[in-house]
């Protein structure tokens, strides 16, 4: 049985009486003023999303003014390799000085970390028709009764239950309660039926708010300038290689030619992880020895790329838990050297609660424009999405479903609804 079920149960043992009164009485006009402010006393208090404490510094492309167009290093054998080393030092060294020129990150939740415009995603369409226009005689009007907070807490604990993060809880909570008070609904229309109408409604807002197209956003971005870069970020195992030759897959479908970075240069086997998906992709993977510099990997990869004037370059990082700051640092520096039009931070769907404290530790340490959860296909319950999208300001935009090449969707927030609900 379903969330919703166990919920509708409950509440059909719910007399109407003891939650709503008699329409036009003067308890269901004060109820219609304390639905308005509670509404308006919850707009005030909305969360401020999540932004990077101290953002990452933006350099103006100093190695695009580089007169000298360096060669893929792996395209042909290294003859000046020593000069291009030091050079490679150089700039990355360059990268991490703080320079005077420095754009504040913006705060538009339709722009990436980067300032690049972001194409929203439209709302999905449901009905959210609570039962208004077929009221204007004999209804009644949903009030303030201890008996809906009990409702409401008995649906707060299944929340729970499901992953979704106690704040991300609350929040619903309380958007449900400020929309149900002062609601009129039909006699013929089931209070039950009001209720679940109200907590889709309340849920998909939670998941839509800043959800934008990943396809058309890449294609805007490419219709500016090539390569697009696009950049992958998460804990330990949470599926970046994965997701990494899933969207290389993706675009290249699409026609786009694809670039990989072997930016994992901690872990062993990472590297030829990577490049065994692009053998099998057919798209080049820049690359360089374990132990390498991680940012020097993604810049060489964009270079090349720019000199080649391929489309899109991905660079997946190595894992790392949130909490290890040399490691963020890395992260942060890749991040300065390649300005990536797109910072996807990778979430295990598995790892409930986790997820959540991860995301919001990633966000603070980096910032990062969406969100791709994977395994939705296991048993994950899901509520973690819904917290994500919550806690960061940041929506989910991608979804992985399986381990094959084509097990990477847009994330669906209506689909995520129903599997939390039935
Ligand atoms: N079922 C399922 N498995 C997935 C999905 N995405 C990734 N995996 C699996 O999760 C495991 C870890 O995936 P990786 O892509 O290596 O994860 P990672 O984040 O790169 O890991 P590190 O580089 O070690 O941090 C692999 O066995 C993948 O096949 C998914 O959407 N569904
Ligand atoms: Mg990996």
């Amino acid at each position: 049985m379903g969330l919703f079920d166990r919920f509708k149960k409950r509440f059909k043992k719910t007399d109407e009486k003891e939650i709503t009164v008699e329409e036009n009485s003067p308890e269901a006009e004060e109820a219609v003023e304390q639905g308005k402010r509670l509404k308006e006393a919850l707009e005030g208090s909305r969360p401020i999303p999540v932004e990077a404490s101290s953002p990452s510094p933006e350099i103006e492309n100093e190695w695009d003014d580089s007169d000298e167009i360096t060669e893929d290093p792996f395209a042909k054998p290294v003859g000046r390799k020593e000069r291009k080393k030091a050079r490679r030092a150089a700039s990355v060294e360059k990268a991490e000085q703080p320079t005077e020129s420095k754009k504040p990150i913006t705060k538009n939740p339709m722009q990436s970390t980067t300032g690049h415009g972001l194409v929203a995603k439209g709302p999905t369409e449901i009905e959210v028709d609570l039962g208004e226009s077929a009221t204007k005689t004999g209804g009644r009007v949903v009030m303030a009764s201890d008996k809906l907070d009990r409702i409401l807490e008995d649906l707060e604990e299944e929340l729970l239950s499901s992953d979704m993060a106690q704040s991300a809880v609350e929040e619903v909570i309380l958007t449900l309660k400020a929309t149900l008070i002062g609601t009129r609904i039909s006699t013929t229309k089931k209070l039950e039926v009001v209720v679940e109408k109200a907590l889709r409604s309340t849920l998909l807002r939670l998941l839509e708010a800043g959800y934008w197209d990943f396809d058309k956003t890449v294609n805007t971005f490419l219709a500016d300038a090539s390569p697009v870069t696009i950049m992958l970020v998460g804990v330990n195992g949470t599926g970046k290689t994965t997701t990494t030759a899933k969207i290389a897959h993706r675009l290249s479908q699409q026609g786009h030619s694809v670039v990989l970075a072997a930016a994992d240069t901690f872990r062993a086997g990472a590297i030829d992880q990577l490049a065994t998906h692009a053998d099998r992709l057919g798209v080049r993977c820049i690359r360089s020895q374990r132990g390498g510099d991680a940012a020097a990997v993604a810049r060489d990869a964009v270079e090349s790329a720019k000199a080649r004037g391929e489309d899109i370059v991905i660079i997946d990082t190595a894992g790392r838990m949130q909490n290890k700051t040399n490691l963020m640092e890395e992260l942060r520096k890749v991040h300065r050297v390649t300005q990536p039009h797109l910072v996807i931070f990778v979430a295990d769907a598995l790892a409930g609660n986790d997820a959540v404290t991860q995301a919001v530790e990633f966000q603070r340490m980096l910032s990062f424009d969406g969100a791709a959860l994977c395994k939705l296909d296991t048993d994950a319950k899901g509520g973690a999405a819904l917290s994500i999208a919550h806690a960061t300001g940041r929506p989910i935009v991608l979804a992985g479903i399986g381990q094959g090449y084509d097990d990477l969707i847009d994330f669906d927030p209506a689909w995520l609804i129903d599997t939390i609900l039935e």
